[in-house]
């Protein structure tokens, strides 16, 4: 597993909830939501990661969930292009801030849409998933990408599940080749291989956890998952998320971690 050393985090701003959902929770609290962020990014830090901070952009109030504007590996740093209109545009904020770390970034570039929210990265394996945000084109260009890291990548077809926005809802690699696993997914072949911890149905929406460095951050209230954790000795950090779950996100979206780029000072596109 990746220790991660940095991540790339944005508070919601004061639009937050005019942002895309379909989730049917109501609107969000948007105070509740801050605090909820600021807790977020203690834990991080507690993980032992380093924190930049992003503005808050008002312009495009989704764009909180940073984790969708790119995928971040070791050496090369590759700029999204979601597929929903209205988060095109929160790319170029973040390019930014993931120029000043890689020296290698390139972009997904039309007809390709990728939200870094389909990409899960599983050791020297990547997982991409085709949904409603992310083409074939996309796919493809991260697929070769990736390839010329020494990654192998494969897709996962998500396009039929009602219930999952992005791969990363329903799946998390937390390392010591383990995955967990919500029910949508429990049956796909290809992630047959790892040692799986499937989510019980009422708490599917724990399947969107992530792994930082000696942790688990996981949705509070899911004990059944947090139990199923400590039984395979990983340590699990509950933490509130409800406003954003409103919003369709959840704890992966919520930041962009890598580990110690290999930066010169001459980042280049390519
Ligand atoms: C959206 O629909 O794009 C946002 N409201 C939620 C994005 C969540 N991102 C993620 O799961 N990676």
């Amino acid at each position: 597993m990746t220790t991660f050393t940095h991540a790339i985090v944005r508070a919601p701003g004061d639009s937050f909830a005019d942002g895309l959902t379909e989730a049917g929770l109501g609107a969000p609290d948007l105070g509740l939501a801050r605090k909820q962020h600021a807790a977020y990014c203690d834990a991080i830090v507690r993980c032992g990661v380093a924190l930049t901070r992003l503005d808050a952009d008002e312009r495009f109030p989704d764009s909180t969930f940073v984790e969708d504007t790119a995928v971040l590996t070791a050496n090369l740093a590759v700029l999204a292009r979601p597929g929903a209109p209205s988060r095109e545009g929160e790319v170029d904020s973040v390019a930014g801030a993931v120029r000043g770390f890689f020296r290698r970034v390139a972009s997904i570039v039309p007809p390709g849409t990728l939200d870094g929210g389909d990409v899960c990265q599983a050791g020297d394996r990547f997982f991409i998933g085709l949904s409603r945000r992310t083409n074939l084109a996309g796919a493809a260009q991260l697929i070769a990408l990736l390839e010329t890291e020494g990654f192998t990548a494969e897709t996962i077809d998500i396009r039929h599940s009602p219930t999952l926005l992005h791969l990363k809802s329903g799946i998390a690699w937390i390392g010591r080749d383990t995955i967990v696993l919500g029910p949508e997914l429990a049956a796909e072949p290809a992630l047959r291989k790892f040692a799986r911890l499937v989510v019980e149905p009422g708490e599917s929406y724990g399947a969107n956890c992530v792994a930082i460095n000696d942790h688990v951050l996981i949705p509070a209230g899911h004990d059944a998952l947090e139990r199923s954790l400590s039984r395979a000795s990983f340590g699990a950090i509950p933490l509130d998320v409800s406003e954003f779950r409103k919003m369709d996100g959840g704890l992966s979206c919520l930041s962009l971690r890598f580990a110690n780029p290999p930066n010169d000072g001459h980042s280049a596109r390519v």
